[in-house]
């Protein structure tokens, strides 16, 4: 079985282990809407929220850990998916910084140390790569609206850019100009604080794997997997669109808004289906990737229907 890819000349095979989907998702934690701004305060070492974060989505199978890990897409390291995991094994992530600047009122400098003192979340998801291929994964983090909330973002803050680490010593790829580096991804700033985008350190009980993009990541479920950003070291609020990597390389096949729709195409292959790791058949793929009752109201009817 060989998958549409975003690089056009590679070309692999899936794993052969069956997968069953269940489609159990509990929409009772997911009735949640907006959280509050919480009260924010200068130091995430004295960060204190009475929050609850749910965990979310645990009926779902989750897809083998095996396949998750074994299969990925990590430019920075190679475009050979089952090659990544051994060109990231000597990849440093202690120590880390995220750097949070740009139009907030309190810009911070965060460890990972730092990042443990958010109100962790178990949530479930389902991961659709716009090449075709999907998994389940049990992910843990936290809620990025929280780390939103602790730099305030001011009035004209509109959106969220993201950043990868920049080290072509180690990310070897990175010394091909195959697209713009760092991988630079963004959120409009209401997508950033909805309750289902998180910032990820693990998965499957266990600390991120690096080739799933430890130390931390997003994973923005309703989105095509390539918004949820590896290895991120910067987060800068704007009041302008950001450009991402892949729709600076490719503007007439990827979008900023990317959100997951059987119904729009993309320009080399048809999105209806979707293989789930492991699996043998094809299953349907969802509108806004089965997340389309938490999510829709973010969009006007123009940005649901449309991948720009
Ligand atoms: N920095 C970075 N982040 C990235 C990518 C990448 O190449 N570099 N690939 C994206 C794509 S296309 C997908 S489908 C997901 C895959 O995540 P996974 O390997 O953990 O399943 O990561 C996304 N995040
Ligand atoms: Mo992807």
């Amino acid at each position: 079985m060989k998958f549409a890819s975003h690089y056009k000349l590679d070309h692999t095979t899936t794993p052969k282990e069956v997968f069953v989907e269940r489609r159990k998702f509990i929409k009772g934690a997911m009735a949640l809407g907006l959280l509050p701004i919480q009260q924010v305060i200068a130091s995430p070492h004295t960060f204190d929220s009475n929050k609850q974060c749910f965990d979310v989505g645990e009926q779902l199978a989750t897809s083998q850990k095996k396949h998750v890990q074994s299969y990925s897409n990590y430019y920075e390291f190679s475009t050979d998916k089952q090659m990544v995991k051994h060109l990231a094994r000597e990849f440093k992530t202690e120590p880390w910084q995220v750097r949070v600047s740009g139009l907030v009122e309190s810009p911070l400098s965060l460890s990972l140390e730092d990042l443990k003192s958010f109100t962790s979340c178990r949530r479930t998801y389902r991961l659709r790569c716009v090449e075709g291929w999907s998994a389940v994964i049990p992910w843990h983090g936290f809620e990025l609206n929280q780390l939103l909330s602790l730099v305030k973002p001011l009035p004209n803050a509109r959106y969220v850019k993201f950043k990868s680490l920049h080290d072509p010593k180690q990310m070897i790829n990175q010394r091909n100009n195959l697209m713009p580096w760092p991988y630079t991804e963004g959120l409009r700033l209401d997508e950033a604080m909805h309750p289902l985008t998180i910032l990820a350190t693990g998965m499957y009980n266990e600390a991120l794997a690096k080739q799933n993009g430890a130390p931390i990541r997003l994973v923005v479920p309703w989105k095509y997997g390539f918004k949820s950003i590896k290895a991120i070291t910067e987060i800068e609020l704007v009041d302008t669109q950001p450009i991402s990597s892949w729709s600076q390389s490719s503007p007439s096949e990827y979008g900023f808004y990317a959100n997951v729709n059987p119904n729009v195409a993309h320009p080399r292959w048809n999105q209806r289906r979707e293989l789930p790791l492991g699996a043998k058949k094809k299953i349907k793929t969802q509108l806004l990737n089965g997340y389309y009752e938490e999510v829709r109201d973010l969009y006007q009817n123009d940005v649901l229907d449309s991948l720009f």
